[in-house]
């Protein structure tokens, strides 16, 4: 049974009307702030009401940001890692109730809104231990008692643009690891989702208060596209952090570069899974069809084609057209189902003409979509899981729609299903089913997928934090979570020391007065 949301609201300290900014616990507003109604997706009914931020009241939160930037650099990285360890410990007793916000304010089925807060909890022990870990190398100088090593330092402010889809968990992938790192953090949450950030504002300041750090560490700016622009124009803020269409991923990365600032971009997918005939085929099943209409399909990493070998392509089609019959659709709250809406009724608009322009294209729909009709469906953004067999050159087939529409492609060789794989403008997750250690192989080699995330007998969603997250090509570059990606949000120190008592140059150059 789930939580009453009013109750949730108040734990979470979330009000009727909330502020456009914090900076720690001083939250604001202005008087002629823009106000914006947030409706949850699950019954369209009306949950809160925010303000948007001005200029004006970003420019004042990076000047607090800035000077919270002098004294957190200055605590030691394993202190850090202690109240990010205190974050991560308040994030497991709001679990229930703030995995219950991410589900009803986003519409992820309850199970998806407790793994995404479980994704933070897992990034903030993942952040603790790395706090003891910002490891820099030492070098052998060419040059005698000489010593060369290097090491990093904090970059500053982070700006971090999340999407919807994660309303929290890619702030917290960024959040914690800049915070190890001693940088501070300015976010700005999807303007579709802004009061799980506001519930993840609260839980993170009332940690750095209760341990005496300049609030100014995590600030939050609720805005539109406009704070964004701000944010990537802004040569105070060294590194900006985005997630989101590769169309915003552009606008941000051209603003950003054109200051020589550093960009940090995941954007689109267009993930795909190949299922060879040496596919356990029960395996594959799962991994497709929670690929495509987990989270209503709107993951970056959600399974948007299956290329099927010739010989198991009518066997597995059936299989999945009768395991598309079983998908329970309906309020994300109630567990007995699998999916929930789509994010609000502009998106059901995009699937419903992407499904349009499949059809023109010559797609066949073997399962048909639609958008869903009723009393349980008024908010009006649930629609139906659909298949289509397609061709992989098809326009639709290569543009990302955020939305449950799975294509079906038909190959004969494996290179051929590596080239298809290949074969979008976009390159984040990938897979392949197969028992044969050969397939495997090739598939994770230099000839094999071009994506920045390539599994076997796992589907494209679902991946742990302690891997780099991130894609090739239109996916943006960038690399967040785990591994090293906590190098870039700090900046890399050569250090030589002569301890000599000549001064030899390098190169062996002579330069004698
Ligand atoms: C995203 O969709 O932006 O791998 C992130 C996954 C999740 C994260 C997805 N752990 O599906």
């Amino acid at each position: 049974m789930s939580l009453p949301i009013k109750d949730i609201l108040s734990h979470l300290h979330i009000n009727d009307i909330n502020h456009a900014f914090s900076t720690g616990s001083n939250w604001g507003s202005s008087p002629n702030a823009f106000v914006k109604d947030v409706t949850s997706p699950t019954d369209g009914k009306k949950i809160a009401t925010v303000k948007f931020a001005t200029a004006d009241e970003y420019n004042s939160v990076v000047v607090t940001a800035q000077k919270a930037f002098k004294t957190w650099r200055q605590v030691p990285a394993p202190k850090r890692g202690e109240i990010i360890r205190q974050i991560g410990e308040s994030l497991r007793e709001n679990k229930k109730q703030l995995g219950t916000l991410v589900s009803y304010e986003m519409g992820k089925s309850l199970q998806e809104g407790y793994g995404e807060v479980q994704e933070m909890i897992d990034i903030c022990d993942f952040a603790v231990g790395l706090s003891r870990q910002l490891y820099g190398l030492t070098m052998h100088s060419e040059r005698p008692e000489h010593r060369m090593y290097e090491q990093y330092h904090p970059l500053g402010i982070v700006g971090v643009i999340s999407a919807f889809n994660f309303p929290v968990a890619v702030w917290s992938w960024n959040a914690m690891l800049a915070w190890v790192c001693g940088d501070v953090c300015i976010w700005k949450p999807s303007e579709k989702t802004p009061l799980t950030a506001i519930a993840c504002q609260h839980i993170a300041q009332e940690v750095f208060k209760r341990n005496n750090v300049d609030e100014g560490v995590s600030c939050l700016v609720i805005g539109d596209r406009e704070i964004g622009e701000l944010m990537s124009s802004d040569t105070r803020v060294p590194l900006v952090s985005a997630t989101g269409s590769t169309r915003m991923g552009k606008a941000v990365s051209a603003a950003v570069g054109a200051r020589l600032g550093k960009s940090l971009l995941e954007l689109g997918g267009n993930n795909a899974i190949i299922i060879t005939e040496n596919a356990d085929l029960d395996m594959s099943l799962i991994g497709a069809v929670f690929g495509a209409v987990g989270t209503a399909g709107q993951r970056c990493t959600s399974t948007r084609r299956l290329i099927i070998h010739q010989s198991v392509y009518d066997a597995f089609k059936e299989k999945l057209v009768n395991a598309y019959k079983q998908i329970k659709i309906g309020d994300p709250l109630d567990e007995n189902n699998h999916m929930g809406p789509l994010i609000d009724q502009d998106a059901v608009a995009l699937y419903l003409d992407s499904i349009e322009k499949c059809k023109a294209e010559g797609g066949n729909f073997v399962v048909e979509g639609g958008k869903l009709e009723g009393d349980a469906y008024a908010s009006g953004c649930y629609v139906k899981p659909c298949i289509a067999e397609v061709e992989n050159h098809f326009k639709i087939v290569q543009h990302e729609t955020f939305a449950p529409i799975l294509y079906l492609i038909k190959y004969s060789d494996l290179d051929e299903a590596i080239d298809l794989q290949n074969g979008v403008p976009q390159g984040l997750s990938s897979a392949i089913m197969t028992n044969n250690l050969r397939e495997a192989e090739t598939f994770l080699s230099y000839a094999g997928s071009d994506c920045g995330i390539a599994n076997v007998n796992i589907g494209t969603s679902g991946a742990e934090i302690g891997g780099a997250f991130g894609g090739e090509k239109e996916t943006g570059g960038g690399r967040e979570s785990g591994s090293d990606a906590w190098k870039v949000y700090m900046r890399r120190q050569t250090n030589t020391i002569n301890y000599s008592k000549t001064l030899p140059l390098a190169q062996g150059i002579k330069f004698d007065l």
